[in-house]
């Protein structure tokens, strides 16, 4: 009788506690959708942990373009064009393309300085910006190492709704011709100088395949600037340059769609080996003290991916 009392007892006091709970701050879910320790995404699909009922510690899950969803790529195809067309986005869109242009191209892609934190805290502004438009968007990445000695044959280029289209055409000033961004559907901002979008594919193999990017990931934290300088200059700059056209020029290359699935794919490498331990974590940047122009932050604000300034915290998925 006595461990029946008992027990009511304490399950009557547990009812109060998690009713309570739920009073305080409870504004996500209630403490019976989800189970305790376990993963679950939120209404924008941001992977969270179940905590005493609470949804906390959301992250922005990242993928492979080539491996989400067809409805999934073509929902981020849409975000995007509808960011750089609709007259509601379309100022914003433009100020983050010009503060990639108007950022010296010096300081940002040919030395060490700024060239990663500048990189994830443009990326997080673009993405604020497409989850304006569809919460559920996070930028992909390309793996473009899968692909490397064939990436121009790559399904990121599928000329349907959730593909980038093609190579341009070299009779037709190298503008693209088929896909969501060609140039029926689509243009250049007047600020890169308008017209279509081009592409100018150059077929050499990238350096950067699986064998080679494994290599760069093993680089100890003391050989930062190797690391570095091989993702900067050499995997970076390839892309850049072997896709041609809009995609060439550091001054265009911001109102390229490839654009953002080249970079997170190299903030994914940055953060992969960041992630080894907290001296890659902290290599080089806390050292400097340049600012991430335009924006009001210093390098050392974007190190961690976890704890992202806004409260942003980024992830990917393999
Ligand atoms: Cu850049």
């Amino acid at each position: 009788m006595l461990s029946n009392l008992k027990c009511c007892f304490v399950f009557l006091l547990l009812f109060w506690n998690m009713e309570a709970d739920r009073g305080q701050h409870g504004k996500e879910v209630s403490t019976k959708s989800c189970e305790e320790g376990s993963y679950v995404l939120n209404e924008c699909e941001d992977r969270c942990e179940c905590r005493d009922g609470q949804l906390i510690n959301c992250y922005r899950v990242r993928k492979e373009f080539t491996k989400m969803e067809i409805n999934e790529r073509r929902r981020y195809i849409n975000a995007y064009k509808t960011a750089s067309m609709s007259p509601a986005f379309k100022k914003e869109y433009e100020r983050l393309v010009t503060c990639h242009t108007n950022t010296p191209n010096d300081l940002l892609h040919e030395t060490p300085r700024i060239f990663f934190p500048w990189h994830r805290w443009f990326l997080v502004e673009f993405e604020n910006l497409l989850r304006r438009i569809d919460c559920r968007v996070t930028l992909p990445y390309w793996d473009w190492s899968r692909d490397a000695d064939h990436w121009w044959n790559a399904a990121v280029w599928s000329s349907g709704d959730h593909g980038l289209g093609g190579n341009g055409n070299s009779s037709d000033d190298d503008c693209v011709q088929d896909g969501p961004f060609s140039k029926e559907k689509w243009r250049l901002l007047k600020q890169t100088g308008g017209g279509c979008l081009r592409r100018k594919f150059y077929h050499f193999k990238l350096d950067g395949d699986t064998k080679d990017l494994k290599r760069t990931l093993a680089l100890p934290s003391k050989r930062f600037f190797d690391f570095e300088g091989n993702v900067r200059e050499n995997y970076h700059a390839q892309l850049h340059n072997w896709i041609g056209g809009t995609m060439r020029n550091p001054l265009t290359s911001s109102n390229c769609p490839e654009m953002v699935f080249h970079h997170s794919f190299l903030d994914k490498i940055w953060l992969q080996w960041q992630n080894k331990g907290k001296a890659y974590k902290n290599a080089y940047f806390p050292m400097t003290r340049d600012k991430l122009l335009p924006s009001k932050y210093y390098s050392w604000q974007w190190l961690d991916s976890s704890n992202l300034p806004g409260q942003v915290k980024v992830t990917y998925e393999d």
